[in-house]
């Protein structure tokens, strides 16, 4: 999608710090990170929110899945625990309308989230 920022990331027509890429899924650090590991996954497909997910999305997202694991095992948070957020639309705080999975870790996380 031509306005869409992770889509340009995709397309390599804005920079980014990839630390991952396949025929599927891209992921790259986080702009604004929020712990000391913050990186999101992103399918390369645009789906703009989790609510636009479909039946025939099910083995991309379980990839999605797949790559996070990798990437916390990289980033050696699996073992200590990370967390996988998922914003929706705007009261989640969802800013980027191509879903993402966030990865977080290397600190304590906290519960309720803010
Ligand atoms: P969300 O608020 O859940 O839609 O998360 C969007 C995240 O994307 C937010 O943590 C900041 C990050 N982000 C936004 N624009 C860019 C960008 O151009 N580059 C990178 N690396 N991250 C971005």
């Amino acid at each position: 999608m031509s306005n869409c920022i992770f889509c340009k990331i995709i397309d390599k027509k804005i920079p980014a710090r990839i630390i991952y890429e396949d025929e599927h899924a891209l992921a790259f650090e986080d702009v604004n990170p929020q712990a000391p590991v913050h990186a999101l996954v992103i399918p390369k497909k645009h789906i703009p929110t989790i609510m636009d997910i479909g039946e025939e999305d099910g083995s991309l997202i379980s990839h999605l899945i797949t790559v996070a694991n990798k990437i916390a095992k990289n980033k050696g948070i699996a073992e200590r625990g990370f967390r996988i957020v998922t914003n929706c639309n705007p009261e989640s705080g969802q800013t980027v309308y191509h879903i993402h999975l966030h990865i977080l870790g290397g600190r304590r996380m906290h519960w309720p989230p803010g």
